[in-house]
């Protein structure tokens, strides 16, 4: 039969179109105004301020060993991992959305790639303060600023050897914390908390060590005074559209 036949054809051509393009999940919608969508894979970003401009809190020989070494070597790792493969070709955000295929050379480097350059932005000498609708969604989804920031303190100060603490958008535009192992993200589709990243905190020994050693705690109460809170209340009002 010939309509059975053409039923067939279509059939297979569907199928060998999820082939072709399943391995590269489609990022939530609500991603798709956000500026990490500019995200150049091919670029290692300039640090946005002197190794020193963060001192006291965060040490000028930390940020150089931190930025230099430790940054740049997930780069140029990035970098081969997808060299002469289709990530190559592919936005951030795509690749996170299907990292759990991507193998662990794409998910640890690219996750320490894009987590480093976020977190240098949302860190800066000249702190500032919540915009009037961050602080409205904070109020609302933790009950006070001190109630957020303890909440948030707390996720960096408990997980569990290497990992970053954030703060982010979740798919139903609410705000929570939590912290991811590793380098993972709340935009991987690995991680157990998934949403718009709005504020991070490197909580890796390499991120305090030289100054602070074992005193995390520490670290983490010094991080809120370097907040770079323009930047958090940019990433919300693009995030929240
Ligand atoms: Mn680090």
């Amino acid at each position: 039969m010939e309509h059975k036949s053409t039923m067939r054809k279509i059939g297979a051509g569907i199928i060998a179109l999820l082939i072709v393009t399943g391995s590269f999940a489609t990022p939530p919608e609500n991603l798709k105004n956000s500026a990490m969508e500019k995200f150049d894979i091919h670029v290692f970003p300039a640090l946005p301020y002197a190794y020193d401009a963060l001192e006291p809190y965060i040490d000028a020989r930390t940020m150089e060993i931190h930025y230099d070494k430790h940054h740049r070597a997930y780069f140029n790792n990035f970098i081969a991992a997808i060299k002469d493969t289709p990530y190559d070709s592919k936005t951030i955000l795509q690749i996170f959305a299907s990292v759990s295929e991507a193998g662990d050379a794409i998910r640890n480097n690219g996750g320490g790639f894009y987590n480093h350059v976020f977190f240098w932005n949302n860190l800066s000498p000249k702190s500032g303060k919540p915009s009037a609708e961050l602080t409205e969604a904070i109020n609302k989804a933790f009950g006070s600023f001190d109630k957020f920031r303890e909440a948030f303190s707390n996720s960096a100060k408990t997980r569990f050897g290497s990992g970053w603490a954030w703060l982010y958008l979740t798919s139903d535009k609410k705000l929570a914390v939590g912290s991811t192992p590793n380098q993972d993200n709340p935009l991987m589709d690995v991680s157990t908390i998934k949403g718009i990243p709005l504020l991070a905190l490197d909580v890796w020994e390499h991120a305090y060590y030289l100054k602070y050693q074992n005193r995390r705690p520490e670290y983490v109460d010094a991080f809120w005074n370097v907040v770079n809170w323009d930047e958090v209340n940019r990433r919300y009002a693009e995030a929240i559209k």
